[in-house]
């Protein structure tokens, strides 16, 4: 049982931590002090963190272009993500990949990137390496209600089933691509329908309950471990902010009202678990308010460490860029 509270209050303060972590991205870019895009996921965070919390260390992810809540969810650091956001030397990237390219190869967070539902094809090599390699490591793959559009996201459905894959389609569906509403561009009612067309399970999941994602998860995880392939997890979600930070906010009449944007935040995902957890008897009002305060002081210490962090040489303009050279395979 104290098992069990870690693992749910970990869930928690991640979940805090990427609000927190976020809420600070948006004043940044307010302030011009962060330069470039950032897709925040302020609202989605049971998302992510209820997957994780499914996986082992040793487990992989890839992301997408909202990109801060995945490796924050797999147990990321914020101060080097917080730095690489700033462009500094201390980050992920060393400050040359900025927000869309956060990656810790030692906690198997393999990346992510802007070009919608590219890092799926990522994800199914990853499986299939695992599987090659017999080390059972599952790999899951986020990406959104826009991506499950496109050709490469069907075409690694395809293989991973074909093949057997240890993957999970985690598709996050927020319901809309920048002003385009799902319902107006997918033309069966839920995403994890099209699973049938893979012969893979299909599970639409309350993507606002942080425990609901990681029991879903840990069954497709279980599935996956023991050889019988890929699963479709369709979360029902919801962004809270606009499709990228500093976007123009006048468009938000135009395809969403703020009424059903209220709706939503009626289920803010902090708050349906913190209500779990405290109506479970795991966690006092008290304990819960005790991670706020530690999660404020963490992040701000992040952006601490960001600010001061120094931003990368010229001379290393270039380094980092390319791979050392592939060892050749008989
Ligand atoms: C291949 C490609 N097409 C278009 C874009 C522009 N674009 C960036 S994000 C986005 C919407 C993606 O929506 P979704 O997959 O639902 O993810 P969400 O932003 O809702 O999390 C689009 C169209 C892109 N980056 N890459």
């Amino acid at each position: 049982m104290d098992e069990d509270r870690d693992l749910y209050m970990m869930m928690l303060r991640r979940m805090m931590l990427i609000r927190e972590f976020e809420e600070n991205v948006k004043q940044l870019v307010q302030r011009g002090e962060l330069v470039g895009m950032a897709h925040c996921y302020i609202g989605e965070e049971a998302v992510a963190v209820g997957a994780c919390a499914a996986l082992r260390d040793d487990d992989y992810i890839t992301g997408n272009h909202r990109s801060h809540g995945h490796p924050i969810s797999k147990g990321g650091d914020v101060r080097r993500a917080m730095a690489e956001l700033l462009g500094k030397a201390t980050g992920y990237c060393k400050g040359k990949g900025g927000s869309m390219h956060l990656a810790d190869f030692d906690i198997g967070i393999l990346g992510e990137s802007g070009i919608v539902a590219s890092a799926l094809p990522v994800a199914v090599g990853a499986a299939m390496g695992s599987k090659m390699q017999g080390n059972d490591r599952v790999v899951v793959a986020f990406f959104g209600d826009g991506a499950s559009n496109q050709g490469a996201c069907h075409e690694a459905m395809n293989l991973a089933s074909i093949w057997k894959l240890p993957v999970i389609f985690l598709c996050e569906n927020n319901q809309y691509a920048v002003t385009t509403s799902f319902k107006e561009a997918v033309a069966v009612e839920n995403i994890s329908d099209r699973a049938s067309a893979y012969d893979m399970p299909g599970v639409l999941v309350d993507g606002q309950d942080a425990m609901a994602m990681f029991e879903a998860t840990t069954e497709a995880v279980r599935r996956a471990r023991a050889g019988e392939g890929p699963t479709l997890l369709e979360a029902r979600t919801y962004r809270y902010e606009d499709h990228s930070e500093g976007l123009v906010r006048i468009l938000r009449e135009s395809y969403r009202t703020d009424e059903e944007v209220e709706v939503w935040r009626e289920r803010d995902p902090i708050k349906v678990h913190s209500e779990w957890l405290v109506e479970q008897e795991i966690a006092s009002e008290e304990e819960i308010e005790a991670v706020r305060t530690y999660v404020a002081e963490t992040i701000a210490e992040a952006l601490q460490f960001a600010r001061e962090s120094p931003y990368p040489e010229l001379d290393d303009l270039l380094t980092d860029m390319y791979a050392d050279p592939l060892p050749t395979y008989n």
